[in-house]
């Protein structure tokens, strides 16, 4: 049976990527993100290729999630690939200037809001006794740097509930792979550095920074790996990458 996924974040970056490439598959898909707007054009372009449903709510609103979740229709209920995308990195900075409102959407969105959504889709998958969460980390949740503590703790929290999600579910036929990019050439940086685009260009100059759509191909990789095989943890660098902040710059 064709599956269904449910995606956060889908109307832009890796997650639109990652839609899009589902798309080629047939997957039937489930497009969720913050701005009407961008949602159904994506289903406009996507449902070309794939039945799509949208769903606009933000990770962050805990009852806007499980509202959002829990009214799906009857035949978009059964979500077998959740993708865990939704996330950002909001300012940079040393600790102790550091902006709290910013420490509270980094740690509200890529960990609480992550969890949100986990907690309304999981049940569906022990139910069924399979399913397939995806849970995009980073490099950073792997490796601190500095001025960049709270985004880092945010991704190191991802890292540790792939662990745990993978210890909990295993035994309900669920995979989890736990996804860590590096530089990847998105509104990542313009969002991070607060809309300063000549800042945020200079984060990719000099050596080609990993795409979207690279990311996807490998969660495609993952999600149509044989029944017996789970990939469990990729780490993806761009070439001239060797760690979170060493880039071989020409
Ligand atoms: C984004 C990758 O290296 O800019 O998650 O933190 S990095």
């Amino acid at each position: 049976m064709t599956p269904t996924a449910l995606i956060t974040g889908s109307t832009s970056g890796i997650g639109l990527a990652i839609a899009t490439a589902f798309s080629k598959l047939k997957y039937r898909l489930i497009l969720c993100g913050r701005r009407q707007e961008r949602l159904d054009e994506l289903q406009q372009t996507l449902s070309r290729d794939s039945a799509c449903y949208t769903l606009n709510f933000d990770v962050r609103d805990r009852a806007a999630v499980e509202t959002a979740i829990a009214t799906l229709p009857a035949d978009w209920k059964t979500i077998d690939i959740l993708i865990n995308n939704a996330g950002n990195a909001h300012g940079m900075g040393p600790i102790h200037e550091g902006d709290v409102d910013d420490w509270d959407a980094m740690i509200d969105g890529n960990v609480k809001g992550l969890l949100y959504v986990t907690r309304a889709v999981a049940p569906g998958m022990v139910a069924n006794g399979h399913g397939h969460i995806v849970n995009i980390s980073s490099i950073a949740g792997k490796q601190t740097y500095a001025n960049g503590g709270v985004y880092c703790a945010s991704k190191a929290a991802v890292e540790a509930l792939s662990e745990g999600m993978r210890l909990d579910l295993t035994q309900y036929g669920i995979k989890i792979t736990n996804v860590a990019p590096g530089a990847v050439e998105t509104e990542f940086s313009l969002v991070r550095f607060k809309g300063d685009e000549a800042r945020a260009a200079k984060i990719y100059e000099g050596f080609s920074p990993l795409t979207a759509t690279d990311i996807a191909d490998a969660v495609v990789y993952a999600v149509t790996a044989p029944p017996h095989v789970t990939i469990a943890d990729m780490t993806i660098l761009a070439s001239a990458q060797a760690a979170a902040t060493t880039i071989h710059r020409k």
